[in-house]
């Protein structure tokens, strides 16, 4: 989708360590699991709300056939998208290299701070996601997963405590509504307008959605390619949706607010294992719970990666015309 194709490449601001964790102890947390045991796939997905398919290649057909087919497989009589959406990651790079010559586009490769995908439908976005790996580059490229439930652990240790914000951001994270609609640049396809509390309970599973915001590609990389070093703390889309009543006293409470949460996220993202994913692995994730982000990579292997969005029956359905929205491709061609 084109916000998460544009602005995805930008460095997680002061807190994300360059440094990378070995692969070994990478591992932890998320489990590899093979494509036919649904069982252990299922419970792996509850328990960290992201697993690594293994066996994924040895489906027939194509890369985008292997990756089409990922959802029937894994949730079987599950699935209310009678289509999955699948795109190659790295065609929609090909397009925009040969169509744009604008800045955030020369961004590829560049690290990719945790979000959620498919902003573009609002509330009606996918809630499972999977990843299905062609090739991986020949440097980096490690994956990493936030989970909402120890962001809202987090924030919710600090609520009364000496060192807590005198607003208490455990509880209004999961009552303050917010706007949290992806808007985009002049010429491009807008978010469906979504406004919520950035946290809440579906089918008691948590909902957590967060975006990059497109400054903070403009913000991150200088003339010359290299990052800044006065980068925003601040770089979510998040933001408040203007009261009817309370004032600049209300704004401030919830920019409080916003920052709490956003400095969570980032200490989480800070504290994630990293993982390199193989080629014929999918990392699939709940898109409801939990962020996923990965590490900058280079060389000259083309990274080839297929995007695949799903709706099962607990989430809130398939958005309307879901056919025409939803990608970096389908935006474009909705806008000219
Ligand atoms: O490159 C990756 O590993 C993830 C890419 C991603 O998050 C996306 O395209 O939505
Ligand atoms: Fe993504």
């Amino acid at each position: 989708m084109f916000l998460q194709g544009v602005c995805r490449y930008v460095w997680l601001p002061l807190l994300l360590p360059p440094l990378l964790r070995s692969e070994e102890s990478c591992s932890e947390g998320i489990r590899r699991i093979g494509l036919h045991e649904l069982t252990a796939m299922h419970e792996a997905l509850e328990s960290e709300g992201a697993v690594i398919v293994t066996g994924v290649h040895h489906t027939g057909g194509t890369w985008e056939e292997k990756a089409s087919a990922l959802p029937s497989l894994t949730f079987p009589g599950r699935l209310v998208s009678k289509t999955p959406k699948v795109q190659g990651i790295h065609l929609e790079h090909q397009h925009l290299k040969q169509n744009l010559t604008t800045k955030p586009f020369e961004l590829v490769g560049k690290p990719l701070l945790p979000h959620t995908d498919g902003y573009i439908y609002g509330e009606f976005l996918p809630d499972y996601i999977a990843f299905v790996v062609e090739s991986q580059s020949d440097t980096g490229g490690q994956n990493f997963v936030v989970d909402g439930n120890k962001v809202l652990e987090r924030l919710c240790e600090k609520s009364g405590t000496a060192d807590a914000p005198s607003l208490d951001a455990c509880l209004l994270v999961r009552t303050q509504t917010v706007d949290l609609t992806e808007r985009s640049p002049p010429g491009y396809v807008n978010g469906r307008e979504f406004i919520a509390p950035l946290m809440r309970h579906q089918h008691q599973r948590l909902r957590f959605h967060r975006q990059v915001s497109v400054l903070a590609c403009e913000d991150a990389v200088d003339e010359d390619g290299g990052l800044r070093s006065n980068l925003r703390p601040y770089q979510s889309l998040w933001s408040a949706v203007a009261p009817a009543h309370g004032g600049d006293g209300h704004q401030r409470e919830v920019t409080e607010l916003l920052e709490a949460v956003d400095a969570a996220v980032q200490q989480e993202a800070a504290a994630a294992p990293r993982f390199m994913l193989q080629e014929g692995e999918a990392l699939m994730i709940d898109n409801y719970r939990m962020l996923h982000g990965r590490e900058g990579y280079h060389g000259t292997t083309e990274r080839k990666l297929w995007r695949v969005w799903f709706w099962t029956n607990e989430s809130s359905g398939i958005p309307e015309g879901m056919p025409e929205l939803g990608s970096v491709l389908d935006a474009e061609e909705l806008s000219s």
